[in-house]
């Protein structure tokens, strides 16, 4: 059975390996056999006109394509076969890839990858590279370690967008005290994918705060000490922060602060706010009654003439 085969390359994708090596997701497209096919298989090899020992792939008889990861770093040399309950045609026409002109070239990395860890969720931001070719990013993410190509792990998004644009995303039903691992792979419009940028959080509570004053309650002038405690959950408390109730604030664990006269028994919420090193905020409230002063000692008496 003499049988012409026509094979075209449409799509190239690429595909990161373990090694520092490029793959690439190649759609192969042939004309169907005719006679009775039940399937087709591709083979390659490394040299011109064969051998073509290796299988790539098999599909059925009604498929005519195939995509198949390839290294982008060799050199192909494929063929198509038909084959039916009584056996396998001869090859097509060998066709070379990657050929002359084929974009292999993957995007630059996204620059400035950041997972900055919330309660319940991880925040992930980038910048996209600026090649003029650029189609998008898919993030990916392990619990254990970095994904090491586009297959790797779990699919976090995929977002196609704009060279240089600055991109977000939050990423949910993340695990509290779970440690995720995240790779990001660029492509472009030919399908080439990068090498990873790489970046890590483990998302948490957010902080607990406590108020101990002394007095909460008293004359004016009343000078209050205030101390505060904080509980962070895989950070540590980076701020403090007061608000007295009366229009003043301050900074720090350990503060006084001195309220000032009243007309009639006033009674101000207090409210710590304590910020953990990844920005989560925990409050605490208490209160404090400021009672009119005793008025200050008349002037000395003087005696009347
Ligand atoms: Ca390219």
């Amino acid at each position: 059975m003499k049988t012409k085969w026509y094979i075209f390359f449409s799509c190239v994708v690429v595909l990161l390996f373990a090694a520092s090596a490029f793959a690439t997701d190649v759609h192969f497209k042939w004309n169907a056999s005719s006679g009775t096919v039940e399937g087709y298989r591709i083979y390659y090899g490394s040299s011109h006109q064969g051998p073509y020992s290796n299988l790539l792939g098999e599909v059925g008889g009604t498929t005519t394509d195939y995509v198949a990861t390839l290294d982008s770093s060799k050199t192909y040399y494929l063929v198509v076969r038909a084959f039916n309950s009584y056996g396998e045609s001869g090859n097509s026409n060998e066709i070379v890839w990657p050929t002359a002109g084929s974009d292999i070239t993957p995007p630059g990395d996204v620059a400035g990858f950041t997972a900055i860890p919330g309660n319940g969720n991880i925040a992930l931001t980038w910048t996209n590279p600026t090649d003029t070719d650029f189609k998008g990013v898919m993030v990916r993410c392990r619990t254990d370690k970095y994904p090491t190509d586009r297959n790797d792990g779990e699919l976090v998004c995929d977002k196609t967008g704009s060279p240089g644009e600055t991109v977000s995303f939050t990423h949910t039903q993340v695990q509290n005290g779970m440690t995720y691992y995240y790779s990001a792979f660029t492509y472009d419009t030919s399908g080439n994918y990068s090498h990873t940028a790489h970046a890590s959080a483990t998302p948490h509570p957010a902080p607990t705060a406590t108020i101990s004053a002394n007095p909460t309650a008293g004359y004016a002038l009343l000078k209050v000490t205030f101390g505060g405690s904080g509980q962070a959950y895989y950070s540590t408390i980076a701020s403090w922060s007061w608000d007295f109730g009366d229009g003043h604030t301050a900074t720090g664990q350990n503060v006084t602060h001195t309220y000032a006269n009243v007309a009639s028994d006033t009674t101000y919420k207090v409210t710590l706010t304590v910020t953990d090193t990844d920005s989560l905020t925990g409050q605490a409230t208490t209160y404090i009654t400021v009672k009119p002063g005793i008025p200050l000692p008349p002037s000395k008496p003087t005696v009347q003439q």
